[in-house]
């Protein structure tokens, strides 16, 4: 009887999540102007519109692929809206506004693919022959696809944050209570200096019979040994950005690798891409507004791409950190076993929330990067979770026991290609599940679109 009733709960439980997933997805194309929505505000991405139909398209195609194998009510835009885009080396898309369905019927696409699904959840939430402890041809539960679904849902609810951040201010609908720029949070200044942290071993990745869930490349578990380093205590902030460039950080080839210098004098990059300049003061981008700098963002951290943050570490004669040592930093103590968050156990959003630090969608912008004294890890470095992601040196790649998931092999290995880096931590706009220690993220060296910043470290 109990184990009936805990199987009719889950998927309950699964389908909020749904739920919740599509009111944060929702509210983002609703911030977009109607006459926006066909724009493309980063030119190595696909048009907004194609994100509206891809959410749904996916969803469909992933459960209706492993689990109902109903037919399609439109087996057309369930291949074009199937997967997004990630030129390398130039090749940036060229279709036009017209190339693409029109929004009426993008949206009844939408809400026809919702009600078909959910109409066979609700089933499975009540047959007991269907449950989560269902499994696929390929093994794998419905609870395991529905976190795809979800997670998937969630990235993107980020990564067309990044994506609305760049369109015209006049385009986006502001939200009637806009989250503040944080001026509030600002605690003491901040003074900067670096934590060390004593050599040890750090266990990265997921193992194979873990309860929960994670995406391919976070498996499997295995140990990695840290020799001893120093790491900055707070992320690199935009004021400290600001000497690497007055000390003619872009102009200075010895601070950047080839493939980087080439592409920043190619590109005619001279400044992160969320600064602005206003005669000859700096303003600062928000997603709702532009600020100047001297009243809030100084103590912001400074979000860049992976080469700029690379330039920035060589000139001042340090390193980004690897994935190991940033996961040492964040999750280890001395002498103690690894913790659930850099906090300690409790989760992001134990109450009261906001305590550890800018992430879950609390915020669309940074907050200074001393706010959440309560988020520090273990060794007393703050903000390792949230208030931006950290590019790491590591290239992404497989762990050893790597397997790509049968039901989408492309989600991590396609990215396996050398070019892609390894994101740790997360930003305002990251869901809580995805603060989880063994979550990778990545992008290109030279993607500057991200809410990713860094820290520097030393070693011996
Ligand atoms: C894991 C955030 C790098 O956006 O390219 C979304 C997530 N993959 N749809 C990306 C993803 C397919 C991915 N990142
Ligand atoms: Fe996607």
């Amino acid at each position: 009887m109990l184990a009936t009733e805990k199987s009719v709960a889950v998927p309950h439980e699964l389908m909020e999540r749904v739920f919740e997933a599509r009111r944060q997805s929702d509210e983002l194309f609703n911030l977009v102007r109607e006459n926006a929505l066909y724009e493309r505000p980063i030119p190595e991405r696909h048009r907004i519109i194609f994100y509206l139909g891809h959410l749904e398209a996916f969803d469909w195609n992933l459960l209706n692929g492993s689990v109902f194998g109903l037919k399609s009510v439109h087996p057309e835009f369930d291949r074009l809206f199937a997967f997004g885009i990630d030129p390398v080396g130039g090749g940036l898309p060229t279709d036009l506004p017209s190339d693409w369905p029109s929004l009426n019927a993008v949206r009844d696409y939408v809400s026809n693919i919702r009600n078909h699904l959910d109409t066979r959840l609700e089933k499975v939430s009540l047959e007991s022959h269907f449950r989560t402890d269902f499994q696929t041809n390929d093994g794998f539960s419905l609870r395991t696809l529905l976190n795809v679904a979800i997670e998937h849902r969630l990235m993107h609810a980020e990564t067309l944050s990044y994506m609305l951040h760049r369109l015209p201010l006049d385009t986006k609908v502001r939200p009637k209570m806009p989250q503040t720029n944080s001026p509030n949070l600002a605690g003491p200044p901040v003074v900067h200096r670096m934590v060390s942290v004593p050599a040890g071993v750090v266990t990265l990745g997921l193992a194979r019979d873990a309860e929960n869930f994670g995406w391919d490349n976070e498996y499997e578990a295995h140990t990695v040994d840290v020799p001893a380093f120093e790491i900055d205590q707070y992320k690199v902030t935009n004021r400290q950005y600001l000497e690497f460039m007055a000390a003619g950080g872009y102009e200075t080839r010895a601070f950047w690798n080839d493939d980087d210098w080439h592409w920043k004098t190619a590109a005619g990059i001279s400044r992160p891409l969320f600064w602005k300049k206003d005669g000859d003061q700096w303003l600062y981008r928000t997603m709702f507004d532009e600020v100047p700098f001297d009243e809030v963002a100084l103590d912001w951290p400074v979000y860049v791409s992976q080469a700029e943050a690379s330039a920035y570490a060589s000139w001042a004669g340090k390193s980004l950190p690897s994935e190991a040592e940033w996961h040492r930093a964040a999750y280890g103590a001395v002498g103690g076993s690894a913790r659930a968050y850099p906090w300690g156990n409790e989760t992001p959003n134990a109450e009261p929330t906001e305590r550890f630090g800018n992430f879950d969608f609390h915020r669309w912008d940074p907050v200074p990067v001393n706010a959440f004294p309560e988020g520090q890890s273990a060794f007393g470095i703050h903000d390792m979770l949230g208030n931006g992601w950290e590019w790491t040196s590591t290239v992404f790649g497989p762990f050893p026991g790597f397997e790509p998931f049968p039901f989408y092999r492309g989600y991590s290995a396609d990215f396996f290609d050398g070019k892609h880096f390894v994101m740790k931590g997360g930003s305002a706009r990251t869901a809580a599940c995805m603060l989880r220690p063994t979550f990778r993220n990545w992008f290109q060296a030279h993607y500057q679109y991200v809410y990713t910043g860094f820290r520097c470290v030393s070693r011996g």
